[in-house]
């Protein structure tokens, strides 16, 4: 906690380390009411310093320091300084030996960070500055050391004792016994991690490219030993992958994975020794959705790549993040596309990324993908590090083709192998085998906002000349008023009257675009062309084009790109949605387009079987979509326009949805965990959810029966959301025999969580505030937080924007209650206030107190206050 106001760290500071570690030997004798680590530093003078200062400074939190012996010799306490957050000591040899031990209490660790228990176990996050919790240590990414470490604890209670690398030693005495590691690979102590408790495990073997034998490990508490075989299956297909498409193999015999229930994000990549979230690892069909089973597939793939992008080449300092986040993001969303579709994993990242990272460059706390500055770097692992940092290599990727893309992660894995680089560095090899010059792209990683490229086309008839006008521009974000023109990859279409693409002749029909404004001429155009504008999302940017609704319907069917026939279906929908709205905040009747109507009913009528796809196609714009869209945020008038249309949808079209529901249900293999079975089951669900989102008559029974026969999780909790989303009368004895029949799974139990949060008809404040209270709430669970406050604040717009303003009250409550336990979590929580200045004025007015109110509490953690204060400028 902080009193005064935290400093800002800028990347223009940026210093090598004055000391480097070449080893640390780590010593953990675990007890039930604390933890002694004892460390032995290799410690010499940096020789890449840059005015080499005699100063050793070694960060250090909430440690209680037993020891500093230098070269055999204990310190006085005169001989160094000691304050809050660190050590400081000088004139030191060129090179020492240093031994540390620290007293910690893992017990009490309620942030999450550094050494913590975790059910009946110790485990250990130590990215970004989580190795300052356990011992005094130069906790920065560029000082990476080769480790050993042993951890002792008590037999009977912690028989598994894991660590980085390979086990080289173990003995016993009496009830206690020890284990040594040994990670034979340098690296920064953000990738340190450990383990021990009564885990048990499912063992699989994996044979890489050159031969070797990996045994693989997924550690569990023994209740969840079935919940590990996708998780499994996912790393083997995963370590293929990464050998096929990347040509780079797995480096360690061991490769083990544990699962723990507390846990501040979803998995972390600690070299041979991942740590999962409980919930983005175990799944098995009974248990988990679809959804989760893609889930993850997903993370543990991201995770697995994070060996060699990020792991064997890492990044210098904590503002180069994206090196590794961004590029393992691109790699896990190719691989999943790989594995599934591409057309359907472009959908849903263009989705999160549309709503979620536009809106981040929108607000207080907009960044480049490579930042300038920050307070508190957990505040920097966002959407536009990870997923617009993806979007920025996708790009590389787009510019350079695959082929030359390839020579150029080639070259940088090669290069900068235990190496700690920067996201120049990953460039410069993209650039020096494209023989490219990448140096106006590079404003992608510098300049922050979403930009805007309004394109505008004319036909000459006579001529058969097609011309289209392409301006660009990027709204001024904090600290950057002026931006300068982006290089911006434009992977473009012209559809012809029959409906086929026409040829142009640029690369793969790439175009690139790099002024502020740009003419592109087509000739032997023989009839006006629909554009089909970015074709697969080739940049993160919004484009104004203003086709007309025909246009877009001509395009739902015609356009051979599979994510632009998805999107001008949205195009279609927003653009009817807005209107919608308009009239409701006018007090007129609200009308449905017929066109809008036509193109719903022939995507309902398409008798393919891109059944994933066709979920998508029949999925009105969400409501954190629609508000990104608007200038000023209407709440009531985006909800009402909403629930207008799908109530239209359902008036006019109920028969064929109900039959389409069925059909799909009887051809259906319910046990069946393949893409096909799970895209029917996307399909028929998102039908049976609109029934319910536009009072089907039918829905009750259909769903009810649905929930009661249901043979695997997504089939059961997809009926209960129905239900629960209709406010049905069969709602609650579902939510009842639901609880009854899972109350014991604690995942299930976050589902059954989530699913009344994010409720518009039963997520009331009420009702949340009963869900906080309940027995398996728990507010130091980041799981439970997410799915019951984090849900309602984040997806339940209408019951959250409440008019009383009673929801973002609530919402500061509990900001300020985790504020305490866990900064990481609250910060994140205070997301949906900081989009403030976005509402019409009363909402508007109402959060702002809100954020006013928490910046007046005098024990602000560095998260939330870097966060409010940002958000009140
Ligand atoms: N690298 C971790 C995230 C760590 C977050 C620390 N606050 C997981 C990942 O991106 O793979
Ligand atoms: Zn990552």
């Amino acid at each position: 906690m902080k009193e005064s106001q935290p400093r800002t760290i800028y990347l223009k500071d940026y210093r090598p380390p004055n000391f480097i570690i070449d080893e640390t030997h780590l010593r953990f004798q675990l007890y039930e009411d604390g933890a002694r680590v004892t460390s032995h530093l290799h410690i010499r003078r940096n020789p890449e310093a840059v005015d080499f200062q005699n100063v050793l400074r070694l960060d250090g939190v909430e440690l209680e320091l037993q020891h500093l012996v230098l070269d055999g010799r204990e310190l006085q306490s005169n001989e160094y300084q000691l304050d809050d957050e660190g050590i400081t000591l000088e004139r030191l040899p060129k090179a020492f030996v240093l031994n540390v031990v620290t007293w910690i209490k893992p017990q009490e660790n309620t942030c999450l960070e550094g050494l913590y228990r975790s059910s009946s176990m110790f485990c250990t996050q130590c990215e970004a500055e989580g190795f300052r919790r356990i011992t005094y240590y130069l906790d920065r990414p560029d000082v990476m050391s080769k480790f050993t470490t042993t951890i002792e604890a008590e037999k009977a209670r912690y028989p598994v004792l894991l660590s980085n690398g390979n086990p080289i030693e173990n003995g016993e005495s009496e009830d206690r016994h020890w284990m040594t590691w040994e990670d034979p690979f340098k690296k920064p102590c953000y990738l340190f991690a450990l383990v021990a408790g009564d885990l048990k495990y499912v063992e699989s073997h994996y044979k890489t490219m050159s031969g070797r034998n990996v045994q693989l490990r997924i550690y569990v508490e023994p209740h969840d030993l079935e919940k590990c075989d996708h998780a499994m299956d996912s790393l083997k297909r995963s370590m293929k992958w990464d050998e096929e498409v990347y040509g780079r193999e797995y480096d360690l015999d061991i490769f083990n994975i544990v699962a723990v229930s507390d846990f501040n994000m979803g998995a972390m990549e600690n070299k041979g020794l991942n740590i999962f979230n409980s919930s983005c690892v175990l799944a098995n069909p009974k248990t988990a959705t679809d959804a989760t089973f893609q889930r993850v597939e997903a993370i543990v793939a991201h995770e697995y790549f994070h060996n060699w992008s990020g792991n064997r080449v890492t990044c210098r300092d904590w503002f180069q993040l994206s090196l590794k986040e961004g590029f393992t993001v691109f790699r896990d969303s190719e691989f999943s596309a790989d594995m599934h579709s591409h057309a359907v994993k472009r959908v849903e990242d263009v989705n999160l990324l549309r709503t979620a990272q536009f809106a981040e460059d929108g607000g207080p706390m907009a960044h480049s993908v490579r930042p300038d500055s920050y307070m508190e770097i957990s505040n920097f692992y966002t959407l536009t590090v990870y997923e617009k940092g993806a979007e920025v290599v996708r790009m590389l990727h787009t510019l350079l083709g695959a082929e030359k893309f390839r020579e150029g992660t080639d070259l940088y894995f090669e290069r900068h192998d235990g190496q700690a680089v920067t996201t120049d560095d990953f460039v410069a090899c993209m650039e020096e085998v494209s023989q490219r010059d990448l140096s106006q792209f590079r404003r992608w990683y510098t300049q922050s906002g979403t930009p805007r490229v309004s394109v505008t086309d004319e036909y000459d008839e006579e001529r058969q000349q097609y011309r289209l006008t392409v301006k660009q521009s990027c709204p001024p974000t904090p600290g950057q008023d002026v931006k300068e023109p982006f290089h911006i990859p434009m992977k473009l279409g012209l559809v012809g009257d029959d409906g086929k693409d026409i040829s142009i002749p640029h690369d793969n029909g790439v175009i690139e675009i790099t002024d502020s404004e740009q003419s592109f001429d087509f000739q032997d155009i023989p009839s006006r062309p629909v554009p089909s504008l970015f074709r697969h999302f080739s940049a993160p940017v919004k484009i104004d084009y203003s086709y007309s609704r025909d246009q877009l319907r001509f395009l739902m069917s015609h356009d051979s790109d599979g994510f632009n026939r998805w999107d001008a279906g949205q195009r279609l929908a927003t653009g009817v949605l807005n209107d919608m709205a308009e009239a409701a905040r006018a007090g007129n009747q609200i009308s449905v387009d017929q066109a809008y109507l036509e193109a719903f009913s022939s995507v309902l009528g398409d008798r393919g079987d891109d059944y994933p796809m066709l979920a998508k196609m029949m999925a009105v714009p969400t409501l954190s979509f629609l508000a990104e869209q608007s200038d000023t945020i209407y709440v009531d008038a985006l909800v009402a326009a909403r629930e207008g249309l799908q109530q239209r949808l359902v008036d006019e079209f109920e028969t064929a949805i109900v039959e389409r529901y069925q059909e799909l249900a009887k051809s259906c293999d319910n046990a069946g965990t393949d893409s096909r079975s799970m895209g029917t089951r996307s399909y028929k669900n998102a039908l049976l959810m609109l029934l319910a989102s536009g009072n089907g008559k039918m829905l009750d029974e259909l769903a009810y029966e649905q929930f009661s026969k249901a043979e695997n999780m997504t089939d059961e909790l997809s009926a209960l959301a129905a239900l629960v989303t209709a406010n049905s009368p069969q709602a609650t004895t579902a939510l009842d025999s639901f609880y009854q029949r899972w109350h014991k799974d604690a995942l299930v139990m976050e589902s059954w969580f989530s699913v009344q949060a994010g409720s518009e008809a039963f997520g009331s404040l009420a009702k949340i505030e009963q869900l906080t209270g309940h027995p398996l709430f728990s507010e130091k669970n980041p799981n439970k937080v997410r799915s019951v406050v984090g849900v309602f604040a984040g997806q339940n717009w209408k019951q959250f924007h409440q008019a009383d303003v009673s929801g973002y009250e609530f919402l500061a409550d509990w900001i300020l209650k985790l504020n305490k336990l866990n900064p990481q979590i609250a910060s994140r929580l205070v997301t949906p206030l900081t989009r403030w200045k976005r509402f019409e004025s009363s909402r508007s007015d109402a959060m702002k107190s809100s954020l006013e109110r928490i910046a007046r509490e005098p024990a602000l953690s560095k998260d939330v206050y870097e966060v409010v204060s940002k958000s009140l400028k």
